[in-house]
């Protein structure tokens, strides 16, 4: 899964680069900044003092020394003060250039914290919206694996609104399904014990010939696959392979293999980011689904919630995993 959200405590992360929320002087502080220095021992503040500082929303490398990645790289978030003085660009730039000193460096793996969400004030679910869109337009460019990591539950929140109405669909439609009253089972149980037990076998044996023949039958039949029929929506909705993966969040290696083999038999999550990908229906998303072997059910939370964003018709599926992640639930994609 090319981006991933992960509660974690940074310094512990085993990337190739981690992001330090740092300040102009480059010289340490609290927060993230603070933990970062602690793990990676003194070394790190001396390189960082030959670094000469650096400006809000730009960013500079440095070896990791203790830490067990190669690089920091320490970015400067702006303050927040009202969010009418550049902040929104200013957060942006700051992801932009920690990513292009990734790429840089080649690194493969990288993990920011959410900047400016600490001690800067930035209101977290708009530092978490910043981070989600500016880190999923550069993967629509580059091939990389990144991290967001939520340090505490309090450091993360989607909308208030969103969070509420999810929680209401919820509410809704998982009661419904487990609204199931002691005279509702008793009755149910009733008529399970009253059907006739001859029936289940009242059919005979078809003979050995017969079998065979609706065996090939049924055989020839076999509808097509998860992955013709991923490979055939991609057509019909005239998008691209890496649109669609992209979309998805799946990586490259992982569609590959999905489309060079006709039977491949992807988990749920990859399924549901490929319908998702696909703008689906809910009952395209079902097929979908089906062919992969899995279905969607209001006994299941993960289930309902992507119910409500295809039924939204929002297909974000960054926004979709950050709901999911709210609601303590695995994520889409690989
Ligand atoms: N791992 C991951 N995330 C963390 C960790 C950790 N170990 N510790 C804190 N966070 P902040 P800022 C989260 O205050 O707002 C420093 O003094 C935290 O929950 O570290 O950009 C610098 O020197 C929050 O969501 O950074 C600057 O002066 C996020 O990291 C100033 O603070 C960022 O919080 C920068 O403030």
């Amino acid at each position: 899964m090319p981006l991933q959200i992960v509660r974690n405590d940074i310094t512990k992360m085993k990337v190739d680069a981690i992001v330090n929320a740092a300040n102009s002087s480059l010289l340490g502080g609290g927060g993230v900044d603070g933990s970062i220095h602690r793990a990676a021992g003194p070394e790190l503040l001396l390189e960082c003092k030959t670094l000469g500082g650096c400006e809000t929303g730009s960013a500079k490398i440095t070896k990791g020394y203790k830490l067990p990645c190669k690089y920091v790289i320490h970015a400067v978030g702006p303050r927040w003060r009202d969010g009418k003085h550049g902040e929104r660009e200013k957060l942006v730039s700051c992801y932009r250039t920690a990513l292009a000193l990734a790429k840089e460096h080649d690194c493969e793996t990288v993990a920011f914290p959410l900047i400016s969400s600490g001690i800067y004030g930035y209101p977290k679910d708009q530092a978490l919206k910043v981070a989600i869109d500016t880190i999923s337009d550069f993967l629509l460019e580059n091939d990389m694996t990144v991290y967001i990591v939520i340090f505490d539950r309090k450091a993360y929140q989607i909308g208030e609104k969103l969070f509420s109405d999810i929680a209401a669909y919820i509410d809704d439609n998982y009661v419904d399904a487990h609204t199931d009253s002691r005279t509702e089972r008793l009755r149910r149980m009733q008529m399970l014990s009253e059907e006739p037990e001859e029936e289940i076998y009242a059919t005979p044996l078809a003979p050995m010939a017969e079998s065979a023949k609706s065996l090939d039958d049924a055989l020839s039949q076999i509808d097509e696959s998860f992955s013709e029929m991923l490979l055939r929506k991609i057509d019909e909705k005239g998008m691209t392979d890496a649109q669609c993966y992209k979309k998805a969040n799946i990586d490259r290696k992982l569609f590959s293999k999905i489309r060079s083999d006709k039977l491949y038999k992807p988990s749920k999550p990859t399924a549901i980011a490929f319908a998702i990908a696909l703008e689906l229906s809910l009952d395209e998303t079902k097929e979908m689904l089906m062919k992969a072997g899995f279905a969607l059910s209001h006994s299941n939370k993960f289930d309902i919630i992507i119910e409500y964003f295809i039924e939204h018709g929002n297909y974000n599926v960054f926004e979709i995993n950050e709901a999911l992640f709210a609601f303590d639930q695995s994520l889409l994609g690989a």
